[in-house]
């Protein structure tokens, strides 16, 4: 059956609804920033590019890096634009967008996510790098899908005991980042902190920030900064990397997660030189990512 134009939504010229894409303007691997003025600091360095687009936070960039073909796309902020830029890249690469029926022969993604992000412990300084071994959805957008399969209730059920997490939310989903995508990304020269990473819903409240509104759980950020499971704890807060991991496990992509860690909540420091922090991130994955 074909997918219907309710459901899979294209623009007149046959582009993707809210990415502006078609199937020949990206290249396999993508890598995933927030802000879009984030993407000329990445395709600054490319050695041409070939197509942009911008609709909305959805800029997108495609061309070489040292003779691979790479994409770059903002995705804005948040879980819920991660469901959509995930959802319309899949469908760029699996589905046959002129039938409207799935391909047979799945094609898988690289998904490579540069962020920024602020550490919940006080070893995991301002200006390092982090790559999030999982995400933790707190934000509850994975609820939407089945995710039986590819989450972790032991350390779910662990960290709800361990949080008293209150019932009203959505119940935490872990999902860990592709194993294979990571290996690239190994270097013994350069320090990369990993663990799990919380996805909130938002920046302040979500993230036990106060400004003028009292939290409902005060201590939700000291119950999360003190879980441990095994060898894992949770090392940082930010708002996509839970969406990313879940939707590309589920859709058979790949997926990892970097982050410069620009804030540091245990001891309230924010770094001098954010931009420089993510400039090295920037050189750091370009150079890993074509290997
Ligand atoms: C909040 O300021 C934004 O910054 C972080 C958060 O996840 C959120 O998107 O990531 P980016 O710098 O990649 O947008």
């Amino acid at each position: 059956m074909p997918i219907k134009e309710s459901e899979l939504i294209l623009n007149p010229d046959g582009s993707v609804y809210h990415l502006n894409l078609k199937p020949e303007n990206i290249a396999q691997t993508i890598i995933f920033v927030g802000d879009p003025d984030r993407v000329s600091k990445i395709t600054e360095h490319f050695d041409s590019i070939e197509f942009s687009t911008h609709k909305r936070e959805f800029k997108t960039e495609t061309g070489l890096y040292k003779g691979k073909r790479l994409s770059v796309i903002s995705t804005g902020i948040g879980a819920d634009n991660i469901d959509i830029v995930i959802n319309e890249l899949d469908a760029l690469v699996n589905i046959n967008l002129e039938t409207r029926k799935i391909n047979n022969d799945l094609v898988s993604l690289d998904i490579v996510r540069i962020g920024t992000s602020g550490s919940l412990q006080s070893d995991i300084p301002v200006n390092s790098f982090l790559m999030s071994s999982h995400g933790m959805d707190i934000n509850g957008m994975l609820h939407a899908y089945q995710t039986e399969h590819i989450s972790h209730p032991d350390i779910e059920d662990a960290f709800v005991a361990h949080s008293d997490w209150d019932k009203n939310k959505s119940t935490p989903v872990i999902v860990e980042k592709s194993n294979e995508l990571a290996e690239k990304f190994k270097d013994e020269n350069v320090k990369l902190h990993q663990g799990i990473t919380v996805t909130a819903n938002g920046f302040y409240g979500p993230q036990g920030r106060v400004l003028r509104l009292p939290l409902r759980d005060s201590e939700l950020n000291n119950k999360i900064d003190s879980f441990k499971f095994n060898d894992f704890r949770i090392t940082n807060l930010e708002m996509e990397t839970s969406a990313i991991y879940g939707l590309s496990k589920l859709l058979g992509h790949r997926a990892v997660s970097l982050n410069a860690i620009i804030a540091n909540r245990a001891n309230g420091t924010f770094s001098e030189n954010p931009e420089k922090i993510v400039n090295s991130l920037i050189q750091f994955s370009l150079d890993k990512i074509i290997v």
